[in-house]
């Protein structure tokens, strides 16, 4: 694999990863916002730790991005994750944060924008995460910056949707504008996140994972320099219902809307205020879909990484 010259003294990788990518082995980058933003302790570790295990099972390294001290971490030991997770106050670090958090020396989660951008320049291809940001419902301004990083970054974003509490026509039709192939896998339905189905149709259903790799081989053989979208939904058992999780989404923006929740806030708010609703049930959930992405998301850089697909 090529080695990226993107690569900065702000940047931390471990061994095991600086090893893997010159020997072009299969590595997964997970996201850290979950850990410092989107899970309640103690959940946050032990999610962060048992998705690094699900990708090791898969024979994958995973690489977990998150920023300590102001270095951008590709890979965390047990320790750094507990630091993470435990962290007081840790920033929120999406594209525009990270000069901020840098400059001074703090700890953050990257989210899904920040790690595209730091696991990128890493030379890694493929990420899991739980669902990705996108347009907000009731704020047309409020747009994560995990759509346009999307648009501008070759790597393979297993998720389970973008998150419901979003206007998910809305996000689908921004990916389309920035030229993002949205994947369901296993479906033709783009998943909702706690539930499997949107209504909304996705570009095209693909159910094994080297029809992935095949499909982003084409896209950055061309010189596409965006991501591929593979959006997988939870099984039926697993699910919420639709109408409960539509239910507790409008209570949670009402909520937000009470208590003035703007900015980067909104969606932890949103997040911890619909497990409340659900009793739990949500958190359940969003655990079980974040363990199913990371599986798929290594099965797929195992194939990408195989002899033949060497190419790119
Ligand atoms: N999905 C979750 N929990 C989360 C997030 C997504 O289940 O905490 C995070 C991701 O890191 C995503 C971020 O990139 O929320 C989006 O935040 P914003 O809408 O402020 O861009
Ligand atoms: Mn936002």
């Amino acid at each position: 694999m090529a080695v990226s010259s993107r690569l900065t003294p702000y940047m931390v990788l471990t061994p095991e990863i600086q090893h893997a990518r010159k020997m072009g082995l299969p590595i997964v980058a997970l996201e850290s916002t979950l850990i410092t933003h989107g899970l309640p302790r103690p959940q946050n570790l032990e999610l962060a730790l048992q998705l690094e295990q699900e990708v090791r099972d898969q024979r994958a390294l995973p690489a977990t991005v998150g920023v300590l001290e102001g270095k951008i971490h590709i890979g965390l030991s047990g320790a750094e994750l507990e630091t993470l997770a435990s962290a007081p106050q840790p920033r929120k670090i999406s594209r525009r944060d990270f000069a901020v958090a840098l400059a001074n020396k703090e700890n953050g989660g990257t989210t899904v924008a920040g790690t595209l951008f730091a696991a990128h320049a890493a030379g890694i291809r493929v990420f899991a995460t739980g669902g990705i940001g996108g347009v907000h419902r009731d704020a047309p301004f409020d747009v994560s910056a995990d759509l346009p990083e999307l648009g501008r970054t070759p790597m393979i974003v297993v998720c389970a949707g973008a998150k419901a509490i979003l206007d998910l026509p809305a996000t689908l039709e921004y990916l389309e504008t920035v030229g993002v192939p949205v994947i369901g896998y296993g479906t033709d339905e783009f998943p909702a996140f706690y539930s499997r189905s949107s209504g909304l149709p996705v570009t095209a259903r693909l159910d094994n994972p080297d029809d992935v790799a095949r499909m982003a081989q084409a896209q950055w053989e061309l010189g596409l320099q965006g991501a591929i979208l593979v959006a997988q939904p939870l099984p039926q058992e697993e699910a919420l219902p639709d109408d409960q999780a539509e239910e507790a989404i409008t209570q949670a923006l009402a909520d937000a809307h009470t208590r003035g929740i703007l900015g980067a806030e909104m969606t932890p708010f949103l997040l911890a205020r619909v497990a409340e609703i659900t009793g739990g049930a949500s958190l359940q959930a969003n655990l079980t879909l974040l363990r199913n992405n990371a599986r798929l998301a290594a099965q797929i850089a195992v194939e990408l990484a195989r002899p033949q697909s060497k190419t790119i």
